[in-house]
């Protein structure tokens, strides 16, 4: 048996010039590197937007680099990523996000030509969802799901010196007469989350991190010792929404049951928490479920465990106002769930971002789920009794659905409006940006909505790409623009203006 390294890459980053940049450091190489460590496979993570210990940050990290797009690039030079590469048998690059496609093409294209021997393999919903172009581009592998048992199949049979993958499940790959497999109706999903490995957070640069202080979220306070990584409790949500990647995962789908909501023992949260904590040396945890209240009781027993734990937890992606409200005597009104949010406060939380969405109970039900429309509570109450525990308050919205009419986006910006003077304390705004995998990118391929040859360098929630819709996509800039203008503090804007790409402002947020 042949003794095999794998790289796990993170592309350099690209980002408009407007907008912040933060390193990927998602959770994919944490599951994968631990995946492979249980079955003694090294692997290693090379950050190509931070580097590693060899490399200087101050050299490239806000030294502006601009791509024939027009888009900042933020990472390493190529030859620097080639020399990481020439060091390993085979190099995984990870593809979640479609707005960084280009690069993650770029680094396969260059690590081919210059190695053509050495396996590339990339997964994430985004190279699922675009696999020909990855494949054109030199990919051998692209896995179709979660990939912690894919990936040590593959891994065994590398090690075996061969390149025969037709008996592993969740993947497609190319054969050796060049011909693309599909692998994705077979193969194993975990349900039971313990079954997970444990991720090697150790793989991640995490000292670079907690330096560069880009967080998923959150005021980061001046001073204040940075030292957060992420972990989830659970997988999958109750909801479908149309502009989410799991929402049409289901048993049968390329990805599987994926989309289901499953979840960790509380015994095992614990084990991870401690492992953060003590081995890591966190501070600050963000868990990034997609939903972590998907199961209102569980979430509240294991919270109140975690009260007093050590850690800060923190959260800016699976709570949804749903979970933030409780019946009331009144049929079909919901109010705030104080027994909720107080206990989101005693485990550590700073901050709560509310994911309004719409003003429009039309939009809402069309393409958020129908979670939760404004006519069921009220959210001036919800504000308030959120402030009541100290909390900060962030609030999300989308604008610019397919057929969302300039009436209803104003509908949304004026009651934005309001909740900033009911107390809200930044608020942001979401130009809709369909991405592949999601029903609403088919659904805008279908109805031309979105050309066929679509930019995914375009992809920005603060670009409009989306054509015959009842707003222009100039004047629905616009319109974004001056919302997030009209309803941000001047303190606010300044902080996220330091994050920008190129920003002068050294590792620092003002
Ligand atoms: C955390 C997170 C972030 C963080 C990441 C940093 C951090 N500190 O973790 C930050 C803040 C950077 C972020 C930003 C954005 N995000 Co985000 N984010 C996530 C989130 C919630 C979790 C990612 C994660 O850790 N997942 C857990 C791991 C285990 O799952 P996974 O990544 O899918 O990996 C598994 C498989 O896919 C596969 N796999 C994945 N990669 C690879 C690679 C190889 C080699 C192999 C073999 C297998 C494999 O195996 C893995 C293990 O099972 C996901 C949602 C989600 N549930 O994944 C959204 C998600 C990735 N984000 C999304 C979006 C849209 C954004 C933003 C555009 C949001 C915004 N408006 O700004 C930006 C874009 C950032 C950019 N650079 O371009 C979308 C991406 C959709 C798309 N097609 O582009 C997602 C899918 C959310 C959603 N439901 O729509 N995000
Ligand atoms: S609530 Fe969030 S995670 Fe759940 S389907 Fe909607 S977007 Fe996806």
């Amino acid at each position: 048996m042949k003794n095999i390294r794998i790289l796990f890459l993170y592309p350099p980053e690209q980002s408009w010039s407007d907008t912040m940049v933060k390193p990927n450091g998602s959770l994919a190489y944490p599951y994968l590197g631990g995946a492979l460590r249980d079955i003694n496979v090294e692997s290693y993570v090379y950050d190509a937007c931070v580097g590693n210990d060899d490399d200087n940050l101050d050299n490239f990290f806000n030294k502006i680099s601009e791509l024939p797009s027009g888009m900042i690039r933020t990472g390493v030079s190529d030859e620097r990523i080639l020399e990481m590469a020439s060091n390993y048998d085979a190099i995984g690059i990870t593809s979640i996000f479609s707005q960084q496609e280009t690069q993650v093409l770029n680094c396969a294209k260059i690590i081919k030509k210059k190695f053509p021997n050495k396996l590339l393999f990339s997964g994430g919903v985004n190279a699922k969802s675009r696999s020909s172009i990855f494949f054109a581009a030199g990919f051998d592998i692209i896995f179709t799901s979660e990939s912690e048992i894919a990936i040590q199949q593959v891994a065994k049979i590398i090690q075996k010196n061969s390149n025969d993958f037709s008996k592993v499940g969740k993947i497609y790959f190319k054969n050796k007469d060049g011909k693309i497999i599909d692998n994705s109706h077979f193969g194993e999903i975990l349900m039971d989350l313990d079954k997970l490995p444990i991720p090697a957070w150790e793989l991640l640069p995490n000292k670079r991190y907690w330096k560069i202080r880009r967080p998923h979220g959150g005021k980061v306070q001046q001073g204040k010792e940075l030292r957060y990584a992420s972990m989830m409790t659970s997988r999958g949500c109750p909801f479908s929404c149309s502009y989410c990647h799991i929402s049409e995962e289901i048993k049968g789908s390329k990805s599987g049951a994926i989309g289901k909501f499953r979840f960790k023992s509380d015994d095992r949260v614990i084990e991870e928490l401690t492992i953060l904590k003590n081995k890591i040396g966190a501070k600050q945890v963000f868990i990034e479920d997609d939903s972590i209240f998907g199961m209102k009781r569980r979430a509240i027993r294991l919270l109140k465990r975690i009260v007093g734990f050590g850690l800060d937890l923190m959260d800016v992606n699976g709570i949804n106002i749903i979970h933030l409200v409780k019946k009331s005597n009144k049929p079909g009104w919901m109010v705030p769930d104080e027994e909720v949010i107080e206990l989101l406060s005693e485990v550590g939380f700073k901050e709560i971002v509310l994911p309004f969405e719409s003003a429009n109970p039309r939009i809402i039900k069309k393409w958020c789920s129908n979670k939760l429309a404004l006519d069921r509570f009220n959210s001036e109450d919800l504000i308030k009794a959120i402030k009541k525990y100290k909390l900060y308050v962030g609030t999300n919205y989308m604008i610019g659905f397919p057929d969302e009419s300039r009436k209803e986006i104003e509908a949304t910006v004026n009651f934005a409006k309001k909740m900033q003077q009911h107390g809200s304390d930044h608020s942001n705004f979401y130009l809709v940006m369909p991405v592949p995998g999601t029903p609403i990118f088919d659904y805008c391929i279908k109805n031309k909505h979105l050309p066929l040859d679509y930019n995914p360098d375009r992809f920005q929630w603060t670009k409009a790409n989306l054509l015959n819709t009842p707003v222009t996509p100039y004047e629905l800039e616009k319109i974004r623009d001056k919302a997030w203008n009209d309803c941000n503090s001047e303190k606010f804007k300044q902080l996220r203006r330091s994050w920008i790409a190129g920003s002068t402002s050294k590792f620092t947020t003002k």
